[in-house]
């Protein structure tokens, strides 16, 4: 997604080790961080936010376009298109 109108997705690989569930999201770079996922409604594509992103032990989740994603939301700067930037994730079992 071209980073514009101060907000963007990101994407990742994240990998738990144990049985857990992603609460949230934070980063610096945007004064909002929230997990969306992309769904088909009557043929268009759309975003919804969702609770929490639930991983059974050893589970890797993709989060990728037109899939699950972080949204970023008021961004604090300029990002280039493809820029890795630090997330902060919060998990309900094993923490930040
Ligand atoms: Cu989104």
């Amino acid at each position: 997604m071209p980073p514009n109108a101060g907000m963007t997705a990101a994407y990742a690989h994240i990998t738990s080790d144990a049985k857990d569930r992603l609460m949230s999201v934070k980063t610096e770079i945007a004064t909002k961080a929230e997990i969306h996922e992309t769904t088909m409604e009557n043929g268009m594509m759309s975003m919804r936010p969702i609770e929490s992103i639930a991983f059974s032990a050893g589970e890797t989740v993709e989060l990728k376009p037109q899939g699950k994603h972080i949204m970023l939301i008021g961004l604090t700067r300029a990002l280039q298109e493809g820029e890795e930037v630090p997330v902060l994730l919060e998990f309900a079992e094993s923490g930040v």
